[in-house]
């Protein structure tokens, strides 16, 4: 089998394993994937992350439940954990801190805890306020941790509207706070009405918008 032919195969296999809820299988496929030495970052996006989607499907179709999705998040979580050291440091050249969690009203926390990966393999300090984060919580973390910038995750339509308030009181408290934000519910227009300085649809794009922010402001 030609070298490229091989790799789908194993990123589909990643996908099925996410799928099937199998950790021990994705485990050993991540493992696997490393040994060919496919770039780390096509089995996180095209293999964990894709997984992730067609559960989401699923769940929509009503064919797996909240069970389910928790078991799919462990596989997802055990495949990272073997990824995670080998994601090549030094993506971009610009690097800063950033501040980013959830915001109030939202558990969902996978894709948030897969932009926080993408970012600390580029060797940013990042300080993860976590999920159902409190608006006044991430005023006070720029302000601990002298951040330039802030990234907000969303998974919902409701707690979404937490954002332009959030973003308001970031930049009252710093005018020269940049604000990220990302997650399903978003767009770019969306998230230029709420008053973001950027918005990224995923977690390897959301390193390339931030260090742009960055960049354009020094
Ligand atoms: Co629930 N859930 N869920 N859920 N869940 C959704 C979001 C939903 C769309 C399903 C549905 O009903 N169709 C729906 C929201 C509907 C709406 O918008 N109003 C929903 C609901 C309603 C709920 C509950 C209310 C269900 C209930 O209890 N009745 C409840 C929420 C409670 C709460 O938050 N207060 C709930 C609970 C859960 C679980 C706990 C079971 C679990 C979450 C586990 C966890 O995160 N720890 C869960 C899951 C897994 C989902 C779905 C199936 C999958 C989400 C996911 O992880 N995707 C989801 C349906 C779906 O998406 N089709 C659904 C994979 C992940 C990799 O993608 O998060 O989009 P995503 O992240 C991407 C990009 O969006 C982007 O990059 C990431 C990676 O590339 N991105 C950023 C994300 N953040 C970013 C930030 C950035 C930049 C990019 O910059 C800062």
């Amino acid at each position: 089998m030609a070298l490229k032919e091989k790799t789908n195969a194993l990123l589909r296999e990643i996908h099925d394993a996410v799928v099937s809820f199998d950790e021990e299988r994705c485990v050993r496929l991540c493992k696997a994937v490393l040994k060919e030495g496919t770039d780390p970052y096509e089995a996180v996006m095209r293999g964990l992350a894709a997984g992730m989607d067609t559960v989401g499907g699923l769940y929509e179709k009503k064919e797996y439940f909240v069970p389910e999705l928790l078991l799919c998040s462990d596989a997802l979580y055990a495949g990272l954990d073997v990824l995670r050291p080998h994601l090549a440091i030094e993506r971009t050249k610009v690097k800063a801190k950033l501040v980013i969690g959830v915001v109030e009203g939202d558990i969902h926390d996978i894709g948030k805890n897969l932009v926080k990966t993408m970012f600390e393999a580029a060797d940013w300090d990042v300080y993860d306020l976590g999920k159902d984060v409190r608006p006044e919580r991430f005023v006070e973390a720029i302000q601990e941790n002298k951040a330039q910038l802030v990234g907000l995750s969303t998974l919902m339509t409701t707690s979404m509207l937490a954002m332009p308030r959030i973003i308001e009181m970031l930049k009252v408290e710093d005018p020269n706070v940049q604000v990220i934000v990302g997650g399903a519910p978003l767009n770019v227009s969306i998230a230029t009405q709420y008053g973001a300085d950027a918005y990224a649809p995923d977690a390897v794009s959301a390193v390339r918008e931030a260090a742009k922010l960055i960049q354009s402001k020094t």
